[in-house]
């Protein structure tokens, strides 16, 4: 694959999709870039505690699977999230205000950055745990089947991932029990930073599915329209076949791992040749050069994105904290003890 920036290495528009929804797409790419750039700007500020990692690079892997499938088809995610909730639907005000700890946030803030969960859009959510979210996947492809309903579930986690043993187990218990599973594997080629020619024996990391007779293919993750053709015939095939599929996405992160990763081992030439394919700048091109919008409307979709975002970081400064006493709500049977020397109170336990 060539990794080169021209415009012509874009893939064709697929004949299944429509102007609006590459408008939508393109709006929705543009979205993420802003909330997460704001978001760096306000973990910076000390506004986001904990951890904060960035997929800016990653939209159009994100944004084309997502587009792909329809909204009530369950996603499962790692930490690296953001984009999902935001293509999803989720509100831009709650996810910011959950990346800000707040009661207003999508999990009224109990669980930040990495634990963006959002039932209403079928976001099954994000998980600190690397391949923690991938079983979880298989159990919702269980339920759909058990309930005979026709949905799709995708099942995104990165390079890092793929070694994990949960992966094999996932896949073969997917394969064999016929699960509408679609594993997609957004290869950004660094776990932290480690490198995948130093952690995979096997690079191309969709060979992993061949082990369990499940197809797979590996697919251009820059390009948002070769993500949407991938994930449109992966969704079809699990609908109509009731099988699953793997994708591997290759793609690149432009940030380092998280936000206290000073990202200084990375060579700068390829950071630089990666970020000249940035998806946003090709699909706009092709946005562009097939009508499908003019400059002024582009412009004009960029600025709105702008305001609402800064409508979201508003609303999330203005949202109370949670409040210390109420940090233990929903987690434990008991209430949350009081006694400073104590732990928390654990049924039937010794006070
Ligand atoms: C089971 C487990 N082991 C180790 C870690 C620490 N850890 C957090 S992120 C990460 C790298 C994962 O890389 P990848 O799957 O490629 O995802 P990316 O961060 O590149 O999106 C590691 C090792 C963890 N969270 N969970
Ligand atoms: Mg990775």
């Amino acid at each position: 694959m060539t990794e080169s920036a021209t415009a012509h290495d874009q893939s064709p528009v697929p004949a299944s999709i429509d102007a609006s929804t590459m408008r939508q797409m393109y709006a929705k790419m543009h979205l993420i870039r802003t909330f997460e750039e704001r978001a760096a700007e306000q973990y910076m500020r000390g506004n986001i505690g904990g951890f904060l990692h960035l997929a800016i690079g990653e939209e159009a892997a994100v944004v084309g699977a997502v587009a792909a499938l329809r909204p009530t088809d369950p996603i499962t995610s790692t930490y690296r999230e953001h984009g999902q909730a935001l293509a999803r639907g989720s509100d831009p005000n709650a996810v910011m205000a959950e990346l800000f700890g707040r009661t207003t946030g999508l999990c009224n803030g109990r669980g930040g950055s990495m634990h963006l969960m959002d039932r209403e859009h079928a976001f099954y959510g994000g998980y600190g745990i690397v391949g923690g979210s991938i079983p979880l996947a298989v159990g919702l492809g269980f339920a759909i089947n058990y309930r005979h309903e026709d949905g799709v579930v995708m099942v995104m986690f990165g390079d890092g991932a793929t070694n994990q043993g949960v992966l094999s187990e996932s896949m073969n218990m997917a394969k064999l029990w016929h699960l509408p599973v679609i594993f997609f594997c957004l290869n950004n080629q660094y776990g932290m930073g480690t490198s995948i020619t130093r952690a995979a024996s096997d690079t191309e990391l969709f060979t992993r599915a061949q082990a369990f007779d499940m197809p797979s293919r590996r697919i251009d993750g820059m390009d948002v329209m070769a993500v949407y053709s991938a994930v449109n015939d992966a969704a079809e095939y699990a609908r109509t076949a009731h099988e699953p599929s793997m994708i591997e996405a290759l793609a690149y992160r432009y940030r380092g791992h998280s936000m206290s990763d000073p990202d200084n081992t990375r060579p700068e030439e390829e950071k630089a040749r990666w970020r000249a394919r940035d998806p946003l700048i090709t699909f706009e091109r092709v946005v562009l050069g097939d009508a499908i919008a003019t400059p002024e409307e582009l412009e004009q979709l960029r600025a709105a994105n702008v305001t609402r975002i800064d409508e979201a970081v508003s609303f999330a400064e203005g949202s109370p904290q949670v409040p210390i006493s109420a940090l233990a709500d929903n987690v434990y049977t008991h209430p949350w003890n009081t006694n400073p020397r104590g732990g928390a109170v654990m049924p039937g336990a010794d006070q």
